[in-house]
Protein backbone atom coordinates (compact mmCIF):
# COMPACT_ATOMS: atom_id res chain seq x y z
CA UNK A 1 0.00 0.00 0.00
CA UNK A 2 1.50 3.75 -0.72
CA UNK A 3 1.78 6.01 2.25
CA UNK A 4 -1.31 8.86 1.83
CA UNK A 5 1.32 12.28 1.27
CA UNK A 6 -0.40 13.53 4.67
CA UNK A 7 -0.48 10.70 6.58
CA UNK A 8 3.45 10.35 5.95
CA UNK A 9 3.63 14.67 6.68
CA UNK A 10 1.55 13.61 10.00
CA UNK A 11 3.99 10.92 10.93
CA UNK A 12 7.88 11.97 10.27
CA UNK A 13 6.10 15.68 12.16
CA UNK A 14 5.39 12.65 15.29
CA UNK A 15 8.61 11.86 15.02
CA UNK A 16 10.43 15.44 14.94
CA UNK A 17 7.90 16.55 17.61
CA UNK A 18 9.22 13.56 20.07
CA UNK A 19 12.60 14.19 19.30
CA UNK A 20 12.25 17.99 19.87
CA UNK A 21 10.86 17.41 22.98
CA UNK A 22 13.88 14.91 24.55
CA UNK A 23 16.52 17.30 22.97
CA UNK A 24 14.82 19.99 24.64
CA UNK A 25 15.05 19.11 28.16
CA UNK A 26 18.44 17.81 27.50
CA UNK A 27 19.80 21.05 26.06
CA UNK A 28 18.31 22.58 29.38
CA UNK A 29 20.54 20.44 31.26
CA UNK A 30 23.58 20.97 28.94
CA UNK A 31 23.05 25.09 29.59
CA UNK A 32 23.01 24.32 32.63
CA UNK A 33 19.05 25.58 33.17
CA UNK A 34 17.60 22.42 34.53
CA UNK A 35 20.44 20.24 37.15
CA UNK A 36 21.69 17.56 35.16
CA UNK A 37 20.35 13.88 35.82
CA UNK A 38 23.14 11.50 33.96
CA UNK A 39 20.81 8.51 34.23
CA UNK A 40 17.66 10.89 32.56
CA UNK A 41 20.02 12.42 30.23
CA UNK A 42 20.93 9.18 28.81
CA UNK A 43 17.31 7.87 28.84
CA UNK A 44 16.27 10.71 26.65
CA UNK A 45 19.79 10.31 24.17
CA UNK A 46 18.77 6.78 23.60
CA UNK A 47 15.36 7.71 22.83
CA UNK A 48 15.96 10.94 20.50
CA UNK A 49 18.90 8.46 18.73
CA UNK A 50 16.11 5.85 18.23
CA UNK A 51 13.39 8.67 16.85
CA UNK A 52 16.37 9.90 14.50
CA UNK A 53 15.61 6.70 12.34
CA UNK A 54 11.96 7.55 12.00
CA UNK A 55 11.17 10.64 9.83
CA UNK A 56 13.24 9.43 6.81
CA UNK A 57 10.78 7.24 5.92
CA UNK A 58 7.81 9.89 5.73
CA UNK A 59 9.66 11.61 3.26
CA UNK A 60 7.57 10.40 0.06
CA UNK A 61 6.50 11.79 -3.46
CA UNK A 62 3.20 14.35 -2.83
CA UNK A 63 4.40 15.30 0.71
CA UNK A 64 6.08 18.50 -0.11
CA UNK A 65 2.84 20.61 -0.18
CA UNK A 66 -0.34 21.04 2.36
CA UNK A 67 0.49 20.83 5.98
CA UNK A 68 4.43 21.10 6.06
CA UNK A 69 7.03 23.14 6.37
CA UNK A 70 9.33 20.71 4.08
CA UNK A 71 10.52 22.19 1.18
CA UNK A 72 10.43 20.53 -2.38
CA UNK A 73 14.47 21.37 -2.47
CA UNK A 74 14.40 17.94 -0.32
CA UNK A 75 13.48 15.73 -4.10
CA UNK A 76 15.93 18.34 -5.99
CA UNK A 77 19.00 17.72 -3.82
CA UNK A 78 18.21 14.24 -2.65
CA UNK A 79 21.36 12.92 -1.95
CA UNK A 80 22.14 16.13 -0.26
CA UNK A 81 19.35 15.44 1.87
CA UNK A 82 19.71 11.72 2.92
CA UNK A 83 23.60 12.65 3.85
CA UNK A 84 21.94 15.26 6.24
CA UNK A 85 19.64 12.39 8.04
CA UNK A 86 22.45 9.87 7.95
CA UNK A 87 24.30 12.34 10.14
CA UNK A 88 21.79 12.76 12.38
CA UNK A 89 21.36 9.43 12.98
CA UNK A 90 25.37 9.28 13.38
CA UNK A 91 25.49 12.10 15.58
CA UNK A 92 22.37 11.19 17.92
CA UNK A 93 24.45 7.91 18.39
CA UNK A 94 27.36 9.44 19.55
CA UNK A 95 25.47 11.32 21.74
CA UNK A 96 24.27 8.90 23.40
CA UNK A 97 27.28 6.84 23.88
CA UNK A 98 28.77 10.05 24.99
CA UNK A 99 25.88 10.78 27.82
CA UNK A 100 26.86 7.12 29.00
CA UNK A 101 29.97 8.40 30.33
CA UNK A 102 28.16 10.80 32.72
CA UNK A 103 31.09 13.47 31.30
CA UNK A 104 29.81 16.83 30.58
CA UNK A 105 33.07 17.29 28.84
CA UNK A 106 31.98 14.68 26.25
CA UNK A 107 28.95 15.28 26.19
CA UNK A 108 28.88 18.95 25.62
CA UNK A 109 30.17 18.48 21.96
CA UNK A 110 28.32 15.74 20.66
CA UNK A 111 25.22 17.40 21.80
CA UNK A 112 26.17 20.35 19.37
CA UNK A 113 27.51 18.19 16.67
CA UNK A 114 23.57 17.35 17.00
CA UNK A 115 22.38 20.61 17.24
CA UNK A 116 24.52 21.11 13.87
CA UNK A 117 22.70 17.95 12.26
CA UNK A 118 18.99 19.55 12.96
CA UNK A 119 20.29 23.36 11.98
CA UNK A 120 21.75 22.08 8.69
CA UNK A 121 19.05 20.41 7.40
CA UNK A 122 16.59 23.41 8.89
CA UNK A 123 18.46 25.96 6.92
CA UNK A 124 18.34 23.85 3.52
CA UNK A 125 15.50 22.12 3.90
CA UNK A 126 12.49 23.54 6.27
CA UNK A 127 10.21 26.40 5.43
C1 LIG B 1 16.08 21.85 19.27
C2 LIG B 1 15.06 21.72 18.30
C3 LIG B 1 15.62 21.81 17.09
C4 LIG B 1 17.08 21.94 17.23
C5 LIG B 1 17.67 23.08 16.49
C6 LIG B 1 19.16 23.13 16.70
O1 LIG B 1 15.94 21.80 20.48
O2 LIG B 1 13.76 21.56 18.51
O3 LIG B 1 15.03 21.73 15.93
O4 LIG B 1 17.30 22.04 18.65
O5 LIG B 1 17.09 24.28 16.92
O6 LIG B 1 19.71 24.11 15.90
Amino acid sequence: MAADPEDAIHYRKGAFSAMAWHFGTMGAMVKGKMDYDAEDFSRRADIVAQLSKLPMEGFIAGSYEGDTDALPAIEKEWDKFEGGMNMLVENTAALAEAAKSGDMAQIKPAFGEVGKSCKGCHDNFKN
